[in-house]
């Protein structure tokens, strides 16, 4: 799921990162005893795209193999010290070289050396004494199947790397928003209000805020039950969103309040705003669970910036107590 997520999240942007890597060339390491086979092995598999390293016998090979991880290796059977299947087989016990393209090079074609050679783990075999043309035609077959494994490896790495943004980008929207009603939380708005009292203060902007309360709303969790009463702050939460102005940032203080931060918006303005929120709640009939209506009102107080306030803390105290005045005045109503 997460994958899909991602694919349809960013899909140009993992692909153009996947094919803008260059394809690097691939370590390639032949082992043998015969110092002369080797030679040939060399020759015969140089290219612009390989880089060949040699070893003597599977011991060394597994020691080289270890540190330079080499994505193929060619490996005669026949060796001292450690032969080509215990080198096999080693390679694949080992997580680092688990994943090698192995070739066997094998002495007579007989079927029960050949299931040997497999069952150790080789991937192919080529017979000794081998044609030039057949090993780089399979060598040419073990690439391919290389380079599909790094492009798989290139995927995951960035499909990892999105995976962290992504995770990253949700903890931080998941820290910035309400669970209830998917509004900015309190956090969030404290942290915009801060940015906007600066703008205000620095270039005399506009700026309101309009501290709602939910009237009675105790009322309504013991009439209704909570889990209405939650209903109910969410369809409040739209209303607000639908009738306030793209650059007013509704909020959920917590509870039943919320705070509306109305930049360029003047003390008229934001009354005006404030009433048309108010009237909005006033006539709307809230559904609730098994058929039953609602009807609430909301008490706001609007305050706007002035350049007495020190800071933000006192503009939404001057909300607050506006709030405070609409609620003793009767309540469905807005003060300033
Ligand atoms: P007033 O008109 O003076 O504001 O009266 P009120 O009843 O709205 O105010 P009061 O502060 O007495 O009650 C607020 C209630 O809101 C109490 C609390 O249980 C309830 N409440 C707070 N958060 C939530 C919530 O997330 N969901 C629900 N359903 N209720 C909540
Ligand atoms: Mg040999
Ligand atoms: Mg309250
Ligand atoms: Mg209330």
């Amino acid at each position: 799921p997460l994958y899909h997520q991602l694919k349809t999240l960013d899909a140009n942007s993992i692909e153009a990162q996947v094919r803008s890597r260059p394809e690097t060339e691939i370590l390639l390491l032949a082992v043998d005893d015969d110092p002369l086979t080797l030679l040939n092995l060399t020759r015969i598999l140089g290219s612009e795209s390989r880089q060949i390293i040699t070893a003597e016998n599977g011991k060394q090979a597994l020691q080289i193999a270890l540190e330079k991880r080499p994505e193929m290796v060619i490996t005669d059977w026949r060796m001292p010290q450690m032969d080509g299947l215990e080198l096999c087989m080693a390679l694949r016990q080992e997580t680092t070289t688990q994943h090698t393209y192995i070739i066997m090079l094998t002495g007579a074609e007989a079927d029960d050396e050949l299931v040997q050679a497999f069952d150790a783990g080789a991937d192919d075999y080529v017979v000794k004494p081998f044609t030039p043309k057949v090993l780089e035609a399979r060598i040419r077959g073990g690439e391919r199947l290389i380079r599909y494994q790094r492009k798989i490896n290139r995927d995951r790495e960035v499909i990892q790397k999105y995976a962290v943004r992504l995770g990253v980008a949700n903890r931080k929207l998941h820290t910035m928003t309400d669970a209830l009603t998917g509004l900015p939380n309190r956090r969030n708005a404290m942290a915009r209000l801060k940015d906007v009292v600066a703008e205000s203060s620095r270039y005399g902007e506009k700026l309101s805020c309009i501290m709602i309360d939910v009237d009675h709303f105790k009322n309504i969790n013991d009439t209704h039950g909570h889990d209405n009463g939650d209903l109910v702050l969410k369809e409040v939460a739209q209303i607000f969103s639908k009738n306030a102005r793209s650059y007013d940032m509704v909020s959920r203080m917590g509870g039943e309040e919320f705070l509306v931060i109305s930049t360029r918006s003047d003390r008229e303005e934001s009354l005006q705003l404030a009433e048309r929120l108010r009237a909005a709640v006033e006539k709307h009939v809230m559904e609730l669970g098994g058929g039953t209506v609602a009807q609430v009102t909301i008490s706001a107080g609007v305050a706007s910036w002035r350049d007495e306030y020190a800071n933000g803390g006192e503009l939404i105290k001057a909300a607050d107590d506006a709030l405070y005045r609409a609620k003793k005045n009767g309540r469905n109503r807005v003060e300033t």
